[in-house]
């Protein structure tokens, strides 16, 4: 770590308590790696593939298709039955109709666990109790047109009380811009649906994970998120607004519930439309959980399987809605000011306890409630005979208890209700994500606040993103700053032109850049980086000019003095988009960092606070 171009930081989270740690079989001295003690990736819950054999070239793609679908110990298991016909009923976690026939298709449960229809109220298929419990789940590969068939019938569904549906559309604000939604206006005129709508709010998803890099940051978060719609030609009375929010920790929720309930008068049926991993399913359940459904909804909705590999939810899931009558509308807003009165120090232990979960995982963060809620009747324990299904909250493997019997709404309940679709998301093409195994977009996928990772490059130096994106510092007079946006847990790899592409041929698929994972195997099959060269100017140190976003991967701001001409050169795999971000989401993100450390190339870092929208800050804490 004595000279630049030894940089490496992998999950890399705080400045402070950090301390160099030999890499792994590495000859003596030759590299370090520094990894953050407290910041540890956590155990797989399944044990290891075992080494692949060696792979003939005409069948790379098959095997490649097979390593993503992930280990055996994941897979199907149970007896399948194909003399049993399909069930009828829909998986309650992705939508997939329950069958017993076909242990590598949608919805299955195995011959054992399969009661017939009678038996399956409220049972979940395979694949959602493994990702729900195990964390992991065989890959579906599902054709593209299959989740587009599964939207479109959506989107041709008969208006709803004389009204078109309202289009929810999820982003998720870190892939800005988003590559599906420009889709939208020729998916919409494909159901013949476009005239019909009642109009699209998009929901710019995720923001928890962003870090506040300034004054007025979730406005300009904001205007991005506008500047994508009007790039997919979605302004005027088709955008219904835009907002900001995270259905992972409740961030903009109950704002959004407030939107939406003020739409009950001009829309029939509400859609939750977006890309695969956008978070529609999270929402959903966020939703599920709020003022927006009916009060019973959550006994007798199971909420959808949400996980972080694309095409998970395979058909349509839905809750009714509830009417937001002026009585509700009245309680819910003497409710909404009470809870805004409240301090840190009046929530009970087990609120308390959560909340800072949240903000151990995000850096906005919002408290959704309910008014609503039903008193919980005491549960009727009798035998059940129709207990051979899978139930969301039931290991069989280890449980031998009943499953919890959903309830079920009344046909008068449900004839007149509006109801909240969850789709299957819009495959995203030229996506890392696809050529990825299960581990390996775990590691991928930021799940907790990106803490930003700033490099100082000079001209012929070189920045690695683990094995999934490299830029070179081509052409410039003088140092630039690159801020790496990214999973906490991918490695970055400073090093120098002449050492580069020995280092990729010697690391790609090593541990020293981690992604992907599973040495010379892997790496023969994985496609190989591609270059595109980028000119940029700066506009002075304390603003990026652009983002180069390596895929979804994560992204890179790039800071220069003031018209510093800049010659870049990015890598990411073959077949993925690489996008170069103008203006950058965060542009005075290179300015959350600690001092540099000596002798590299890196800053120490730093994690913003995070933040809590609805609690009063005073109180003593
Ligand atoms: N940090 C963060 N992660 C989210 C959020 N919403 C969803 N996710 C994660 O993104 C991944 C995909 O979510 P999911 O709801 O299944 O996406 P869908 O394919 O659009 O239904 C999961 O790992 C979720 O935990 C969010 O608001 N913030
Ligand atoms: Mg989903």
């Amino acid at each position: 770590m004595q000279r630049l171009g030894r940089a490496l930081l992998g999950g890399l989270v705080r400045a402070r308590a950090w301390r160099p740690v030999p890499r792994r079989g590495a000859a003596s001295g030759e590299e370090e790696q520094f990894v953050f003690p407290e910041y540890e990736l956590e155990p797989v819950l399944v044990p290891e593939r075992s080494e692949a054999v060696a792979v003939a070239a005409p069948r790379r793609k098959a095997a490649a298709a097979e390593r993503r679908r992930g280990p055996a110990a994941a897979a199907a298991t149970g007896r399948s039955d194909p003399s049993v016909s399909p069930s009828g009923v829909s998986c309650p976690g992705c939508g997939a109709e329950l069958q017993c026939r076909d242990g590598a298709a949608p919805g299955f449960l195995p011959a054992d666990k399969y009661g017939g229809a009678a038996g399956l109220r409220g049972a979940v298929c395979q694949r959602c109790w493994l990702l729900a419990h195990r964390g992991r789940a065989p890959r579906l590969e599902l054709p593209p047109e299959q989740h587009r068939r599964a939207v479109l019938a959506a989107l041709r569904r008969p208006p709803r009380h004389g009204r078109g549906p309202l289009l929810l559309y999820v982003l998720d604000v870190t892939e800005l811009p988003d590559a599906v939604l420009p889709q939208l206006p020729v998916l919409l005129a494909a159901a013949g649906a476009a005239a019909a709508v009642a109009g699209v709010l998009v929901v710019g998803n995720k923001v928890d994970l962003l870090p506040r890099d300034g004054p007025r940051h979730l406005e300009r978060l904001r205007r991005r998120v506008e500047a994508a719609c009007a790039r997919a030609g979605l302004r005027g009375a088709a955008l219904a607004g835009v907002r900001l929010a995270s259905a992972k920790t409740g961030f903009g929720l109950e704002g959004l519930v407030s939107r939406l309930q003020r739409s009950w008068r001009a829309a029939g049926d509400v859609l939750l439309l977006g890309a695969t991993n956008s978070g529609k399913s999270t929402l959903f359940n966020a939703l599920l959980r709020s003022d927006y459904c009916k009060s019973r909804a959550p006994d007798a909705v199971a909420p959808a399987t949400v996980s972080p590999w694309p095409g998970t939810t395979l058909d349509l899931l839905k809750f009714p809605i509830i009417n937001p009558t002026c009585d509700r509308i009245f309680r819910r807003r003497e409710r909404l000011k009470a809870e805004a009165e409240k301090t840190e120090d009046q929530l009970s232990d087990e609120e308390k306890k959560y909340l800072n979960h949240l903000k151990k995982q995000g850096y906005l963060v919002g408290r959704v409630g309910r008014t609503f809620q039903r008193p919980k009747a005491s549960p009727v324990v009798d035998f059940d005979p129709d207990m051979l299904s899978y139930s969301v909250d039931e290991d069989p493997g280890h449980s031998p208890q009943k499953r919890e019997e959903k309830e079920e709404f009344t046909h008068n309940e449900v004839k007149d209700a509006r109801w909240c679709f969850d789709t299957p998301g819009i495959a995203k093409e030229n996506c890392v994500l696809n050529l990825l195994t299960e581990e390996e977009v775990k590691l991928v996928l930021p799940t907790r606040a990106i803490v930003p990772r700033t490099f100082i490059l000079k001209p012929e130096m070189v920045l690695f993103l683990a094995a999934l994106g490299r830029i070179d510092y081509l052409q410039g007079e003088k140092p630039a700053w690159f801020s790496v946006m990214a999973s906490n847990l991918l490695p970055v790899h400073v090093t120098t032109m002449s050492k580069a592409d020995a280092i990729y041929e010697k690391y790609a698929g090593k541990e020293l850049l981690k992604v992907p994972m599973g040495g010379e195997e892997r790496m023969k099959e994985f496609p190989p980086l591609v270059p595109q060269d980028i000119a940029l100017e700066g506009i002075g140190t304390t603003e990026a000019v652009a983002d180069i976003k390596l895929s979804s991967a994560g992204w890179v701001a790039v800071t220069a003095h003031a018209q510093e001409k800049l010659l870049l050169r990015a890598y990411t795999p073959e077949g993925t988009a690489l996008v170069v971000r103008e203006p950058p989401l965060l542009p005075y993100v290179c300015n959350i960092r600690g001092a540099r450390i000596v002798g590299t190339a890196a800053y120490r870092t730093k994690r913003p606070p995070s933040l809590v929208e609805n609690l009063k800050t005073t109180g003593s804490r």
